[in-house]
């Protein structure tokens, strides 16, 4: 289990792990390129999200739970909005009360 998201996580041995690296280096400079590093990326995603399709909102959901009490305050959820092009005054327009909060992990159960 990922400590804090409710997601578990696969057991991988350091040679699992070094292999899978060495695999991705495709140039074998010992370094993850930007190319290699979305690739990794990429790789990890679709495992994890095939294994668990909320994998990918409950690692969101729990990085934006700053004061980990596994629900989301308006404070917390203002920021993730900018993402949907929400910014500056479109998103104080909003009218989200501050006491509001919306319980993630109920929601993704
Ligand atoms: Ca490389
Ligand atoms: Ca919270």
């Amino acid at each position: 289990m990922f400590k804090g998201t409710g997601v578990d996580i696969p057991n991988r041995s350091a040679d699992q792990v070094r292999s899978i690296f060495e695999e991705l280096d495709q140039d074998r400079n010992g370094n993850l390129s930007r190319q290699e590093f979305i690739a990794l990326w990429d790789a990890l995603a679709k495992e994890r999200c095939a294994a668990d399709p909320k994998v990918v909102a409950l690692g969101l959901c729990a990085f934006l739970d700053t004061n980990g009490d596994r629900k989301l305050q308006i404070s917390e959820l203002k920021k993730f909005l900018p993402l949907f092009g929400l910014k500056g005054m479109a998103l104080a327009a909003i009218p989200l009360p501050d006491w509001a909060s919306v319980d993630y992990r109920g929601l993704l159960r």
